[in-house]
């Protein structure tokens, strides 16, 4: 690591941005024909959401959006990964088109470009349209089908100044949360459908990727993943082991299909019949080159073999910094996810494309929220991407997670992620001393 004296200049062509998702911070849940998606009916299920909260309203991004495009061109942000609300544009999920909703991202890109900010855009973080689940959801192969459809009409839209687009976010997370723990949306417990909706959004990204380079001409199209960093509790062979197989389960299920075309032996085996159901040629789909990966990275996970847990999966918590989330703050472990897939994949240029932490962050009376631990967190994990990058690893940007405080999903709005400060009530935006800070070191390139 440097030393905290040494400055860390990043390349040159280094982009510097910052990321949120429509359900997070839109809002607007009930204007312009948008149509219902899962997490609209998740939040009305008692219990599933911290008190009750939905995304009626959130940021009110669908509103102020020119107020935070703003806001990131004066602290010199360069590029702005949103994603685009699927039940906004096709509210059935199949069907009839909803012309204010493709309007909304209309004027959304026009006034990134205004601006001057780059848009990368994101097809799916998690708002299913309802009618599609009520069809059977992901692992209902149709609703790939609709995927491609709903991506040739916003790419055709929006492909002539949209250039970078990223099919889905963090598979495991919608499979898996969404079909297998059930918490969250659609809530559902079921892994042989986690598995077989895993295989599809894979399947989606695969075939949306040349729809997407056929409707923008040089368009650059990836997949973003969830990566962390997962290490054994010790050196015994069964706590190694167990490391192995959390990592098999989480990574290698993805990255082994897009990088290798195939899905990783031991995590079938340890499947048995919950293994997805794949035909003739989808990993061929799944294995079209893409332009680009993204990272999400947030903290390290130690695991143990421990037979009393489900699955024999223990994990330990060792004294040391932890967000608002319970996650371990420890940036070795993005330099270490960096390099190993440097080592172990054949990987396209890389971008960290969410990374950031949730604290409990205090609107003091000068009117500022004094965010030193986020600022920290932020500063160690640039400074993971710098030795990264130094040492060969093809990563092109940064993205933090988030540009504003937003619904984080099945925690509510109790978790605050943004360098931006939201007021719930009054939905003021202040900008936090760790923003600040963010976007100066976007223009000078380092720190
Ligand atoms: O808020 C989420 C985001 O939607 C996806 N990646 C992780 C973030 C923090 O939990």
């Amino acid at each position: 690591m440097a030393s905290k004296s040494q400055k860390l200049t990043f390349p040159a062509d280094f982009l510097w941005g910052a990321a949120t998702a429509s359900f997070q911070i839109e809002g607007a849940a009930n204007e312009d024909g948008r149509g219902t998606s899962i997490w609209d009916t998740f939040c009305r299920t008692p219990g599933a959401v911290v008190n009750g909260d939905t995304g009626d309203v959130a940021c009110d991004h669908y509103h102020r959006y020119p107020e935070d495009i703003e806001l990131m061109r004066q602290i010199g942000i360069k590029a702005y990964r949103f994603s685009i609300a699927w039940p906004r544009i096709i509210p059935e999920g199949t069907g009839a088109i909803n012309s204010a909703g493709l309007d909304f991202y209309d004027r959304l890109v026009d006034n990134l470009l205004a601006k001057e900010i780059t848009p990368y855009a994101t097809l799916y973080h998690w708002d299913l349209p309802q009618p599609l689940q009520d069809a059977g959801g992901w692992p209902n192969r149709a609703t790939v089908d609709a995927f491609l459809k709903y991506t040739d009409i916003i790419t055709y839209r929006l492909g002539d100044r949209v250039k970078n687009w990223i099919t889905i976010n963090e598979p495991w997370v919608v499979a898996f949360l969404g079909y297998w723990l059930g918490v969250h949306a659609p809530g559902i417990k079921d892994m042989a459908a986690a598995t077989q909706a895993a295989h599809h959004t894979l399947l989606a990204h695969g075939q949306a990727v040349p729809i997407i380079r056929a409707n923008s001409s040089g368009a650059r199209v990836g997949i973003t993943l969830d990566i962390n960093w997962i290490e054994p509790a010790s050196d015994s062979d069964a706590d190694k082991a167990t490391a192995e197989g959390m990592d098999g389960f989480n990574h290698r299920w993805f990255l082994d299909p897009l990088y290798k075309g195939e899905y990783p032996a031991d995590v079938l085996n340890f499947l048995g019949e919950n293994a997805p159901k794949v035909q003739e040629g989808d990993f061929k789909a799944i294995t079209t080159p893409t332009d680009f990966m993204g990272v999400n990275y947030y903290r390290r996970t130690i695991t143990k073999h421990d037979p009393a847990q489900p699955g024999g999966t223990g994990f330990e918590h060792p004294e040391g910094e932890y967000t608002a989330m319970d996650w371990e703050v420890y940036p070795l472990g993005l330099y270490n996810v960096l390099t190993r897939l440097k080592r172990d994949y054949a990987i396209p240029p890389l971008y960290i494309t969410e990374n950031g932490a949730a604290y409990e962050d205090e609107l003091t009376p000068d009117g500022q929220v004094h965010d030193d631990k986020r600022q920290a967190y932020l500063e160690g994990h640039l400074a993971a991407c710098h030795r990264a990058i130094q040492e060969g690893v093809p990563l092109k940007g940064y993205f933090v997670w988030s540009l504003l405080d937003n619904f984080e999903w099945a925690f509510g709005y109790t978790r605050r992620f943004g360098i931006t400060h939201i007021d719930y009530t009054t939905l003021k935006r202040t900008l936090k001393q760790s923003g600040e800070w963010y976007g100066k070191v976007a223009q000078a390139n380092g720190f």
